[in-house]
């Protein structure tokens, strides 16, 4: 497979491996020793800019046969990714099948766990983020508390901005007025404009104002960052509504993608967190955060099948160019070499 697709904002296969290192060692069986090694190809060299150099060798793991010892190791590693109990007895079902008719190794158990993660994916919404030339184009991010609503929208906007498009912030968290002032770092740092209104303001009168300001000077994308809320906050989600109702009736003629941000790490509770926000919001996308780091990242496969709502970008590092689109044929291959 080739290691970039979809050009600079598809994820590339080597970014992807090494943002999802942690998932793929739990997937992973820890416990088989290294045989030998062979040579790296130069495609699968660590630093996706490197100068070719002497291939490094890459360990290549032991293959042993499955039996039921392994089939219930690789079951606990399966649900310690957070990908769900429902898909894991749905896909350990489908490997014991395999097994009883016939002996299995190690390697071939792993092109049937592939096939199985592709099917899960397969099943779900798909679809990239939206954006309609010729409009404007608006993205309103919710989500709960620190999961990396500003931080994404600032690399979104910064992406934008990359393709030629006019973009324009709401500083919609008024809750702090340092999250106005965060946004406002990355608007200089994104090189977009902002609208920001005095502290404590209603983020109502800001997404009016921005949603005028946008269409009066034809801005090409408006991205309207809000104050992170738990879900369980009952006059926090309404106030989240409220906000979401200044978009439906001043903006009901133009696109819109309501983006819930979620912080991979926090495994099966981001589901709950999803099921909320989509009541209150109506969502159209998953933003999935922090995939680097966590050996959670199995939870792409619980929101496959749970949620209804296709993950669209995601998050693999703090740098500004570490929110990509999500591939599903390539985070599979990511997660099972
Ligand atoms: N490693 C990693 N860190 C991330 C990623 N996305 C965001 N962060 C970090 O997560 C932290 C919180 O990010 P913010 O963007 O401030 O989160 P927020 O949702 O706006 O937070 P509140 O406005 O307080 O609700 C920051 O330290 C970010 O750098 C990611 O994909 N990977
Ligand atoms: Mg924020």
């Amino acid at each position: 497979m080739s290691s970039e697709t979809k050009g600079f904002w598809g994820s590339t296969l080597n970014k992807l491996k090494s943002a999802l290192s942690k998932t793929k060692n739990t997937i992973a069986d820890e416990n088989l020793e290294i045989s030998h090694t062979e040579p790296l190809e130069a495609e699968d060299s660590i630093s996706e800019d490197s100068i070719a150099q002497e291939p490094a060798p890459k360990p290549v793991p032991k293959i042993v046969k499955v039996d039921e010892e392994y089939l219930e190791d690789l079951e606990d590693r399966l649900i310690r990714t957070d990908m769900g109990l429902a898909n894991v007895d749905k896909l350990m079902e489908h490997v014991r099948q395999s097994c009883r008719n016939k002996s299995m190794d190690s390697h071939e158990l792993t092109s049937i766990l592939k096939t199985e993660f592709f099917s899960i994916l397969n099943e779900a919404p798909k679809s990239q983020l939206k954006y309609t030339p010729g409009k404007l184009n608006i993205y309103f991010v919710v989500g709960v508390n620190g999961t990396g609503k500003t931080t994404s929208i600032g690399k979104l906007c910064w992406r934008f901005r990359q393709e030629g498009k006019r973009v324009l912030m709401a500083a919609g968290d008024t809750f702090r007025a340092a999250a106005e002032t965060q946004l406002e770092i990355w608007s200089q740092r994104a090189g977009v404009d902002i609208v920001r209104l005095e502290d404590k303001a209603d983020p109502g009168a800001v997404v009016f104002k921005a949603i005028e300001k946008a269409r009066k000077e034809n801005y090409d994308c408006l991205v309207i960052d809000t104050a992170g809320r738990l879900h369980n906050k009952t006059n926090l989600m309404a106030e989240l509504k409220k906000v979401r109702g200044v978009i439906d009736k001043h903006a009901s003629d133009l696109p819109l993608e309501a983006l819930l941000v979620l912080d991979a790490s926090t495994g099966q509770n981001g589901l709950q967190q999803a099921k909320v926000f989509s009541e209150v919001c109506s969502l159209s996308g998953v933003i999935l955060t922090k995939l680097d780091g966590t050996a959670k990242g199995g939870i792409v496969f619980s929101i496959a099948k749970d949620l209804g709502i296709p993950v669209k970008l995601i998050g693999l590092g703090e740098k500004m160019e570490d929110l990509r689109d999500f591939e599903p044929d390539l985070f599979v291959e990511a997660l099972i070499a």
